[in-house]
């Protein structure tokens, strides 16, 4: 069996590498032509834990990479769906792109795969409009987390939605060949419903524990003390307040359903607002702090951790990037800033050396709890610290 992957991004790459890893047929397609020049050099395109050792187990077997796409029994697709600011609907337009390119090459008989994430009834109405030959369309979405890839990719449960029995079984085989987690097969709809639900769940219980941080500094409460005391209940498991949720999955698909269901979904829109409230949230915090410190020059406040959480290069979204849009429109002067994860320059005042950074403030929000400060938290030792991860060890942090 020969397979496609249309699209070598985050969940791309990773899943063409596995496939190839473990003797699949396996050729990895991408318009961008420096990412495919990049892999054919055999440099993997972003940072992730393991996949260095896994792109070199994938190259001792069958893989290739290209941006045409070729002949193939099952094509994979994992092209990114962003969403709609105003109508907040999905935005399919890369995957209709990227099946429309498929049909134009596939065999009678092929299996396309769309594991991007899209909400219910989006291949129904978007995709099968476009099928004018005989294709299986199946929906198996991808779970896995960035920092968690590769280990997540073998042993994680999976999704797959397919109209046709025998074809989800084929598939199913397919993805056995390296996950060892439970493989379910359902319907289309219910696995794009399925993958959207996770994310937004998850979106839901962030959002209560950032309402708490509000609560909690209202009314002059310890939050963390509170959650860990809360957590203590065998039934609850309340997640970690933070400056903001970032990434392009967990801040993206809950507003598939609101888009969706504006009437119906009045909580998962509350509590996207709510998570996007923390940056402004944030910034009210750090002119507070500045002011009790006697601190009056903005440009000296210093962002730590540009992405969108600790230990990945992966910026999309992130919380420190919905901070420096507040910060400009505020008026106020533009912050320093320093990610150890990020090499190229996205924002202004961005040092490349933790010293530099660290030089030119005099107050640091940490935004990210990077190894590399979890490690020595004492390097901020000095400075007028808020500490939105609360990653403790800082002496005089302040909280949230
Ligand atoms: N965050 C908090 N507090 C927490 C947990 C997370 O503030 O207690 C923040 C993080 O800092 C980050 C954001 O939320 O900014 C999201 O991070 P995450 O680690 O929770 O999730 P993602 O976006 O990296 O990956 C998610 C995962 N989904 C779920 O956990 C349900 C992953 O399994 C999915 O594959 C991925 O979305 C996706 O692609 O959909």
């Amino acid at each position: 069996m020969k397979v496609c992957v249309v699209g070598l991004g985050y969940i791309g790459l990773p899943t063409t590498l596995m496939l190839a890893a473990h003797g699949v047929d396996v050729t990895g397609m991408d318009k961008n032509i420096k990412i495919v020049d990049s892999l054919c050099r055999g440099v993997v395109t972003f940072e992730e834990k393991g996949l260095d050792e896994l792109f070199q187990s994938a190259v001792k077997q069958k893989v290739a990479f290209t941006d045409t796409l070729g002949n193939a029994d099952v094509y994979i697709v994992a092209v990114s769906t962003p969403y709609d600011p105003v109508s907040k609907k999905v935005d399919a337009q890369y995957v209709i792109a990227a099946v429309k390119d498929v049909l134009a090459v596939c065999p009678e008989g092929a299996v396309l795969v769309i594991e991007s994430t899209i909400p219910p009834g989006t291949i129904e109405r978007s995709i099968v409009p476009l099928i004018r030959k005989n294709v299986h369309l199946v929906h198996a979405p991808e779970r896995i987390i960035p920092g968690n890839m590769v280990y997540e990719l073998e042993h994680n449960s999976r999704t797959i939605g397919a109209d046709d029995r025998n074809v989800g079984e084929t598939v199913k085989a397919l993805y056995a060949s390296f996950c060892s987690g439970e493989i379910v097969i359902t319907d289309i709809k219910t696995a794009e419903m399925s993958k959207v639900v996770e994310n937004t769940y998850r979106d839901i219980n962030i959002a209560f524990a950032n309402e708490l941080v509000k609560i909690c500094r209202d009314g002059g409460m310890d939050v963390y003390e509170i959650i860990r005391i809360a957590n203590l209940h065998p039934r609850v498991n309340i997640l970690t307040p933070g400056p903001g949720v970032g990434g392009h999955c967990i801040s993206v698909d809950p507003w598939f359903l609101v888009g969706d269901y504006p009437m119906e979904a009045k909580l998962i829109r509350a509590a996207r607002e709510i998570n996007d409230s923390m940056p402004r949230f944030v910034l009210g915090r750090v002119l507070e702090i500045m002011k009790e410190n006697g601190l009056s020059d903005f440009s000296r406040v210093g962002l730590y951790g540009l992405t969108y959480k600790e230990n990945v290069d992966d910026t999309r979204e992130s919380p420190t990037l919905q901070l420096l849009k507040e910060i400009k429109a505020s008026g106020l002067v533009a912050p320093q800033v320093y990610d150890p994860f990020v090499k190229t320059t996205i924002a202004d005042n961005q040092h490349q050396t933790l010293q530099e950074f660290l030089d030119a403030c005099d107050c640091i929000v940490v935004m990210v709890g990077h190894q590399q400060l979890r490690e020595n938290p004492a390097m901020l030792d000095g400075k007028v610290v808020l500490d939105t991860r609360h990653i403790g060890g800082i002496t005089n942090a302040q909280r949230m």
